[in-house]
């Protein structure tokens, strides 16, 4: 294999391991210095924990028989010197199958029956139901093992009509169905309806997640895919074969489910050796690929640059016998390449965006606490020199005024407390708008609307009024949100007026997350009911799994915007509370040496010497911060020399 691809998603292990470094080591700078909080606490472990489980999908979506399956085992499964995964001419991969490494897990394949589609349940959930799914061990010391086991990706079982329909899989459109039961009076079905597979190949290792889904009809029969799982992969890899050149349901492929649904992607241009014509010269050959290039990319409306043309067969092949010549002939060179410049990319580009910058944000905070600590402390050491030589009774005259500084201050305190309670008060009245119990009620509401029989008319409604009152809610927390980001504000300002605290504005709770993809889903929905295949035929099933997709998209938003909310509300006044307590530590550091010196002028020397050793403990602990911030920059502009570089994939 050359190693582009591999390379690259090492480089990119690496530099994940570096970030992931680089939080742990501000979260022992924390402990160590006592400023952990369990709330700051949390927020790292979070960070830490998706920096570490941060995936990579890559989706291989297309109509059946363009090669998907193929190339997936060309790119990734040619060590073992076989076709691995199933391919065969028809109809081959049976369910959608998710390829990665888990490395809490022995290998094995994972199936979920067909029949979970019975019920209601989100695939999201169902994976988190390990009851559900029935498990094989892979042996990965034995190809001949591992392609019998993997084997079950293609089953099939007949079953009666009745039972077809129970399972929303009956479509009287479909001529091989159709056949099957004026033959056999059964009807063929998968046996399994998603698979994982646990394997541990270097590239699943570095967090890739590979997805192989079967041709248009089963991404019709499974909403989720459509709504869920095509869109949150990173890049969708989309197949076409040139002895078939872009047909009808190719096109309806790409437009309904990839082209304005997926983040980035790639089209490839399949089986270019079937134009490998003997009797034709080299140049004839290039020639006819070039122009179904053309023709393809015109089609799709994609620059010609962004359609690859290969040989999966020809480049597996090439892989098993080790011939480089046929192997630069097949094209895939080129497809590994722009996989690894543009996917990775794009993934470091997104923790970057959000993790580095907050973490970096996280750690610019605690800098500036610090600072303000060493501050103080150097003006408590200037107020200790300048009492050298001086009585007792200026010493009396500085506790007066500190007692002084304390009473103003101490007025302030019950001010804040005062606002902090109030402010804890409204942030449960808003939290409880996003409890689960209020979604679940929301949900119960739009279920209702759409009554039992399931039209495009009733989902229509539904939807509309679960995005009506999820938005409405949206509104009423954000004015919510802005009357305790007031008190919140007057606090800060409080603080820097009297007591020369830095001036600060905390942020503004921003619900557009929430109402973006509240739009985003009734774009969806529109798609979905205009579409005049689901308008004409009153798919009944089809309608109540595909509400139930969206329901299961709405509710991981809904818990998104919850988790974020509950961190603004608890971070909203974490600064000024850090700050009022170091204060209320350096005040009572100044009292007690104060009264020490008062007590007894000789002690004067060994306070200063006291608080000498603080100011540079202090001065160590900020000197370690700036050592964690500078990492962080450069772990940024690491991965900031990555963009993806313009014309090796298409993005929107
Ligand atoms: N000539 C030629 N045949 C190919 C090539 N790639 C795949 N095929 C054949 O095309 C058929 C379909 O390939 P698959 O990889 O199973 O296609 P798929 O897109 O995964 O199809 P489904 O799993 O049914 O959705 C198989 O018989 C493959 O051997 C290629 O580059 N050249
Ligand atoms: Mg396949």
């Amino acid at each position: 294999m050359s190693n582009t691809l591999e390379q690259q998603i090492t480089e990119y292990h690496l530099w994940r391991d570096q970030l992931a470094g680089a939080i742990g080591e501000y979260r022992d700078w924390l402990d160590s210095t006592g400023a952990a909080d369990a709330l700051v606490d949390l927020r790292l472990f979070d960070m830490t924990e998706s920096v570490r489980n941060d995936r990579l999908v890559l989706a291989f979506v297309a109509e059946f028989a363009r090669g998907k399956t193929e190339t997936i085992n060309a790119l990734f499964f040619s060590d073992f010197k076989q076709r691995l995964l199933p391919c065969d001419a028809g109809r081959t991969t049976m369910c959608p199958t998710e390829i990665f490494w888990d490395p809490n897990e022995e290998p094995y394949i994972k199936l979920l029956p067909i029949e979970t589609r019975k019920n209601d349940d989100s695939l999201v959930l169902l994976k988190k139901t390990p009851n559900a799914w029935s498990r094989v061990r892979l042996d990965v010391n034995s190809g001949t093992a591992m392609k019998e086991a993997l084997n079950v990706l293609v089953e099939q079982k007949k079953v009666p009509l009745e039972e077809a329909r129970k399972l929303g899989l009956w479509n009287d459109e479909d001529i091989s169905m159709v056949q099957s039961l004026k033959t056999s009076g059964m009807v063929d079905v998968p046996v399994w309806r998603h698979a994982m597979i646990n394997y541990p190949h270097p590239l699943l290792k570095s967090g890739l997640v590979i997805l192989d889904t079967p041709g248009l009809n089963t991404l019709g029969t499974e909403p989720e895919l459509t709504i869920n799982i095509i869109p949150n992969a990173h890049a969708v890899v989309f197949l076409l074969a040139t002895d078939t050149g872009v047909t009808k349901s190719d096109m309806e492929i790409w437009t309904s489910f990839i082209r304005g649904r997926a983040s980035r992607k790639l089209a490839v241009l399949n089986k270019i050796d079937m134009l490998w014509d003997d009797l034709k010269t080299e140049d004839e050959i290039q020639a006819a690929i070039q122009m179904q290039v053309a023709t393809t990319a015109r089609q799709l409306s994609l620059p010609a640059a962004d359609v690859f043309a290969i040989s999966a067969q020809k480049a597996l092949l090439a892989k098993v016998r080790g011939d480089a010549a046929l192997l630069k002939r097949s094209g895939i060179e080129k497809v590994e390449t722009v996989l690894a410049s543009g996917v990775v990319a794009t993934k470091h580009e997104i923790l970057r965006n959000t993790i580095v910058i907050d973490v970096g944000n996280m750690v610019k905070g605690s800098r500036k606490a610090i600072q303000g600590r060493i501050t103080g402390t150097r003006a408590q050491l200037q107020e200790l020199a300048s009492l050298r030589g001086k009585n007792r009774e200026t010493i009396q005259g500085l506790l007066s005024k500190v007692a002084e500084d304390r009473k103003i201050y101490e007025e302030s305190v019950r001010t804040f407390t005062r606002g902090n309670q109030k402010i804890a008060q409204l942030g449960e009245a808003l939290m409880q708008q996003l409890s689960v119990q209020h979604l679940d009620q929301i949900l119960e509401n739009s279920r209702k609307a759409i009554g039992d029989s399931w039209t495009t008319h009733g989902l229509n409604l539904g939807m509309r009024g679960l995005v009506k009152q999820i938005n409405e809610m949206a509104e009423r927390i954000s004015q919510q949100g802005l009357e305790i980001k007031e008190i919140g504000d007057e606090l800060y300002k409080l603080f820097h007026l009297k007591h020369g605290f830095e001036e600060r504005v905390p942020p503004t709770l921003d619900m557009t997350p929430l109402v973006q993809s509240m739009t985003a889903l009734l774009k969806t929905t529109d798609e979905f009911c205009n579409d005049p295949v689901n308008v004409m035929t009153e798919k009944h099933f089809l309608i109540r799994k595909f509400f139930f997709s969206l329901v299961a998209q709405a509710r991981n938003q809904f818990e998104i915007t919850q988790h974020d909310t509950n961190i603004w509300l608890k971070g909203l006044l974490a600064p000024l509370k850090l700050q009022i307590n170091d204060h209320k530590a350096q005040l009572d550091k100044r009292t007690e040496s104060l009264m020490k010196i008062h007590e007894n002028m000789e002690t004067l020397q060994q306070n200063i010497t006291e608080v000498e050793s603080r100011y540079a403990q202090l001065q160590s602990e900020g000197a370690q911060l700036d050592q964690i911030l500078l990492k962080l920059v450069k772990i940024s502009q690491q991965a900031a020399h990555k963009k993806p570089q313009a014309g090796t994939a298409t993005s929107e």
